[in-house]
């Protein structure tokens, strides 16, 4: 086991990292003392490469927290006493963290306190795109970016001295172009802060939000927020890049900026055109802007997804009484990511130029090189199994299933051929929306939902149907890993981040102590196909909420942890096979595959899970040892 480079204590060494790593190097050079967080792409690595720093380095405190409300309140009450911390969350968990960090805000930070919101423009690994600056502008949060690597590495540290210097919580947003990105990092100094204690700051007008203190927290938020905004033209990563005899100006931040600033570059244009460089995007830098607005006639603002800085600057410019053209998303998409030949595009066209690069092709997914394809189940997902056997029950029973799912690996089940999803909105609410439907429906309703999403935000769910006493079915796909995001340890694993022994924490205790009752409980093996149709037979004809915990290890995850153990893969036995493609149709295994016009099973991609044995009707798929 070597030390990984962003791990080293040697300030100056130059490497190569991913942005997350790079990320995390800065979290740790400041001098974290708490880090706690919830996986979510595509800002998991962060909390991975902390947790290998802290291998080396163990002076402080890490955790996945059950989800990201928690995490931040990890966070918070850290901060409470005197100690740097660090939530880290992608940015729909910044929506689970939201009831404490809009209130959290008004008190601010003790000791140094940075939430990290992971954006995802063009939704590769999300629900949805939202833009977590207006959470900045709502909470009255200052929010950093950084252009590349390098800067965030040092942005996210300098953030810790400002937030304690301000007392206020900050909020660094990345995008997946950062975090995912590889490229050059120098280390700094990992600081040492000498002579600090860390005690709670027992200050209860402070930390206590009953309205009578509520009121004057706010009066202190807004005066900070007005420093801010001040200290905000002196922010040391923003700068104004006043061109002699300019006439356009440009005003980005974070990964914008770097495709604004090269596309100058392409178009020969950096002499022409003066730049302002966020690297605090709220509050703005108005005098800065002001300054621009001076030296230029028109402004074009280049940011990704909403009008953010747009809507802020022509709003300055109209309380200046400045009468300048200031233009954004009349050149550039609202939805979906910038590329760099967007850019190129946008500013040719504002410029009523001929755009060199015009054939590279602007569509809105960028630049494909292998061709689009569905995201499946692994052979041998355990998931695929238990969607298997409610398929053969809505057959036998004659009824159909309202699937009420949720997030995670088995969302996948939503494609041909299963297509068992019918609703996935967010974290947690398959069983919320199970309890709606079933008020209507007059059916089997079922919630789909995965053992780590159970922990984060199904159980007040269960709770509720248990308590209404509503006609679902649960249906807890436990495969003993938060499997979508990097197969993450949580709650029902028993184990930590650092890999150590935790308290496990086995679902059917908080199932039966929810309320249901043990003939409202199956609990069985998803790889065991005459159990779980048993089961769900049974759970879908009695009434009232009741559960079946359908379980078995994450496929890929057990070969990666057993790598000596032997796999035998299924076989296609060709005398008794006719071709009836049960198991290409209806069970959809990617191991199994069709060469020549015959079924056939990719010895190499199998993982021996023996299931496709049962389902064929032929006895024609064999595991021979
Ligand atoms: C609020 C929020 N936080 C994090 C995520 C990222 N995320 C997507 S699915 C998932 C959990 C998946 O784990 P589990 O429920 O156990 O299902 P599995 O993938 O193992 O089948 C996470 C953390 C998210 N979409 N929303």
């Amino acid at each position: 086991m070597s030390i990984p480079f962003y791990a080293l204590d040697k300030p100056g060494e130059k490497g190569v990292v991913l942005g997350n790593e790079g990320i995390a190097r800065g979290v740790f050079e400041a001098g974290i003392i708490v880090a706690s967080g919830y996986p979510g792409t595509p800002s998991s690595e962060i909390m991975e490469a902390l947790v290998e720093i802290h291998k080396y380095h163990p002076n402080f405190e890490i955790e996945w927290s059950t989800n990201e409300a928690v995490g931040f309140q990890v966070a918070l009450g850290a901060s409470m006493c005197n100690a740097r911390s660090f939530a880290c969350m992608k940015h729909v968990g910044l929506n689970v963290a939201a009831d404490a960090f809009m209130t959290a805000t008004y008190a601010g930070a003790h000791g140094g306190f940075i939430v990290l919101s992971a954006d995802d423009p063009n939704c590769y690994s999300s629900q949805n795109e939202q833009d977590n600056r207006y959470y900045g502008l709502h909470a009255l949060c200052p929010i950093f970016e950084a252009i590349n690597i390098q800067e965030a590495k040092d942005i996210i540290k300098y953030a810790f001295d400002f937030s304690e210097e301000f007392q206020t919580i900050v909020m660094m947003r990345t995008e997946t172009r950062l975090n995912h990105a590889r490229g050059d990092l120098i280390l700094g100094e990992i600081e040492k802060i000498e002579g600090r204690t860390y005690d709670f700051d027992k200050d209860r007008d402070r930390w206590t939000f009953l309205p009578s203190n509520a009121r004057i927290q706010r009066l202190k938020q807004i005066e900070r927020i007005n420093k801010l905004r001040e200290f905000s033209d002196k922010f040391p990563y923003t700068k104004l890049d006043v061109k002699d005899g300019a006439k356009i100006g440009i005003i980005s931040s974070g990964i914008p900026y770097s495709y604004a600033n090269d596309a100058l570059l392409k178009l020969n244009l950096t002499e022409k055109v003066s730049t302002l460089k966020l690297g605090m995007v709220f509050p703005q830098p108005e005098k800065l802007m002001a300054t621009l607005f001076e030296n230029s006639e028109k402004i074009i603002i280049i940011e990704q997804l909403e009008p953010f800085l747009e809507d802020f600057a022509k709003k300055l410019a109209f309380e200046l009484d400045v009468n300048i053209e200031i233009v954004g998303k009349k050149y550039f998409q609202r939805n979906a990511e910038l590329t760099l030949n967007k850019v190129i595009d946008g500013i040719t066209k504002f410029l009523e130029i001929p755009n060199p690069f015009v054939d590279l092709p602007v569509n809105t997914e960028g630049l494909h090189f292998a061709s689009p394809r569905p995201p499946v189940l692994c052979p041998g997902c355990s998931h695929r199994n238990t969607y298997y056997a409610l398929k053969l029950m809505e057959q036998k029973l004659g009824k159909n299933f309202v699937y009420s799912s949720d997030i995670g690996c088995y969302t996948l089940g939503f494609y041909k051929p299963l297509e068992a999803v019918d609703t996935c909105i967010c974290m947690g609410a398959s069983i919320g929306m199970a309890n709606g439907i079933a008020k209507l429906h007059n059916g089997p309703v079922l919630a789909i939902i995965g053992d780590s999403t159970f922990f984060h935000t199904g159980i007040p769910g269960l709770i509720d149907a248990v308590y209404n006493q509503n006609n679902v079915l649960v249906i807890i796909m436990d495969n003993n890993a938060t499997a979508m995001t990097g197969f993450q340890p949580h709650p029902g694993t028993g184990i930590k981040i650092t890999g150590e022994p935790g308290t496990k924490i086995p679902l059917e205790s908080i199932v039966r102590g929810a309320g249901i009752p043990e003939d409202h409980l199956w609990i069985v093996d998803a790889n065991d196909l005459e159990q779980t149709t048993k089961a769900i037979e049974e759970a879908v004809n009695t009434k009232g909420p009741r559960v079946i915990i359908s379980r078995h290890p994450c496929a890929l995850l057990e070969r990666s942890i057993h790598r000596d153990k032997k796999i035998i893969p299924a076989q296609i036995n060709t005398e008794k096979c006719n071709n009836c493609m049960i198991c290409i149709k209806n069970f959809g295994c990617p191991a199994i595959t069709l060469v020549n016009g015959k079924v056939s099973i990719v010895e190499r991609s199998c993982n021996g899970c023996g299931v496709c044995v049962k389902i064929c009707p032929f006895g024609a798929i064999e595991q021979i040892e």
